[in-house]
């Protein structure tokens, strides 16, 4: 067995799905993203405009050949049945467990220690998932992992999309693999089609700031009036445009148990939410992706959602938010009992 081999089947036995080599030059589609930053489409998501990301040399140096990894996340759809009577919200199915940024470093610690092993000195490496400076899809794209999507995701013709990525650039060679060249989108456009905000544009980009993904973890601010009647139950992240997609129905149901719903999940009751106490949300949400969106942006999230639910059995525990709560939450929950009230006086 070659390197490349050997080190591609422990990737596996490690519990990444996908594993496959590309070459360190530039991105292909670095001016795309160059373009995309230009017109401001990453709203307050600073950390993008880190250049190292136009040629992973500029991350390492030495980089001869770069590991690219996908892990499975759970579908959607495999989500409990909700049948309660009380408003509840609708969280993202790759952040129903463990949060994947502490899982997968977990093996790729484990992976680039047996890279080593197997080279026998100290090559130098350097891994990420999500928060490095590498464009993920695009370097998956042409390590043959499978095609951008024009929902923009990377889809895995046999897997579907619910994967997340994570590589390792190494200081030695690998053989590198054939890029998924086919655009097996075709004339489809559901995706485009159910986005509740329109914001999937031609080029295979989105507008970040009107994606309910990135108002509801990364906008740290107030929710766009004209958003938030679109973010219905949505309280963490948005998985509409995967759930239309016709390739999905071939989505993995193998994954890392860790990733399967915590209590509460994925339909979190609105109204208890809305009464975290500090405390009880750093607890809950510990190991969760959701921390990210900090106590304050989760419960603005909840405030709307609850907005959303038209339900006047919300208006108590969104008072007490107005007396009880800072600027932001009281803002979003004053603006959810106008909601209320006018979605009751619309119906008499
Ligand atoms: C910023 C960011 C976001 C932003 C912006 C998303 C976006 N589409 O631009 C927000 C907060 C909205 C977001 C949302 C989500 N994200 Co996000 N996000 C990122 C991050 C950190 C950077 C992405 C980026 O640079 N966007 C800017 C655009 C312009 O670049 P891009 O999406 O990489 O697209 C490039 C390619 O598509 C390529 N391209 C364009 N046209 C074409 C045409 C062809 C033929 C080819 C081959 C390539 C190509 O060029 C583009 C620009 O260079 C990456 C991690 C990383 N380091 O890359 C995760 C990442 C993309 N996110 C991920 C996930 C899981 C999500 C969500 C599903 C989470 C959720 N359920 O809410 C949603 C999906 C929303 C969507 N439809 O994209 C995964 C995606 C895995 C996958 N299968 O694709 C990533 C890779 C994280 C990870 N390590 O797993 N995300
Ligand atoms: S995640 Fe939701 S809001 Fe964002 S592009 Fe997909 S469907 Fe649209
Ligand atoms: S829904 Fe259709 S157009 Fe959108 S990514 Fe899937 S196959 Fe492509």
């Amino acid at each position: 067995m070659s390197l490349t081999e050997e080190i591609k089947t422990e990737a596996r036995r490690l519990g990444f799905s996908l594993v496959a080599v590309t070459t360190p030059d530039p991105p292909p589609h670095w001016p795309t993203f160059e373009h995309w930053l230009s017109l401001g489409r990453h709203g307050s998501m600073d950390y993008l405009t880190d250049n190292r990301r136009a040629d992973p040399r500029l991350v390492l140096p030495e980089c001869k050949s770069i590991l690219m990894l996908a892990m499975s996340y759970p579908d959607p759809s495999s989500g409990t049945q909700n049948n309660s009577p009380r408003p509840t919200g609708r969280v993202a199915s790759y952040a129903w467990g463990r949060d994947y940024h502490l899982l997968i470093p977990e093996h790729l610690k484990n992976l680039a220690a047996f890279i080593e092993k197997q080279v026998g000195n100290g090559t130098t490496h350097r891994w990420y998932t999500d928060t490095g400076p590498i464009m993920e899809r695009d370097l998956a794209q042409r390590a043959g992992l499978g095609w951008i999507g024009k929902n923009t995701c990377l889809i895995n013709p046999k897997m579907g999309s619910y994967l997340l990525l994570a590589e390792i650039l190494l200081g030695i060679q690998l053989e590198p693999d054939t890029p998924f060249e086919a655009d097996r989108c075709g004339k489809c456009t559901r995706c485009i089609n159910a986005c509740p905000t329109g914001c999937i544009l031609p080029d295979r980009t989105i507008d970040a700031r009107l994606c309910l993904s990135y108002q509801t973890i990364e906008n740290k601010k107030e929710i766009p009036a004209n958003l938030r009647r679109l973010m219905g139950n949505w309280v963490f992240g948005c998985d509409v445009c995967q759930q239309v997609c016709p390739w999905n129905r071939f989505a993995s149901r193998d994954h890392d148990p860790s990733f399967n719903a915590q209590p509460g999940m994925p339909n979190p009751d609105l109204i208890a939410e809305l009464a975290l106490s500090p405390t009880e949300f750093n607890h809950k949400f510990k190991d969760s992706p959701v921390k990210r969106s900090k106590k304050r942006g989760y419960l603005r999230n909840i405030a709307v959602a609850l907005g959303n639910s038209g339900d006047s059995a919300a208006i108590q525990a969104l008072e007490i938010a107005v007396q009880k709560s800072e600027s932001l939450i009281r803002e979003h929950a004053l603006w959810a009992i106008n909601k209320i009230k006018k979605d009751d006086f619309d119906h008499e």
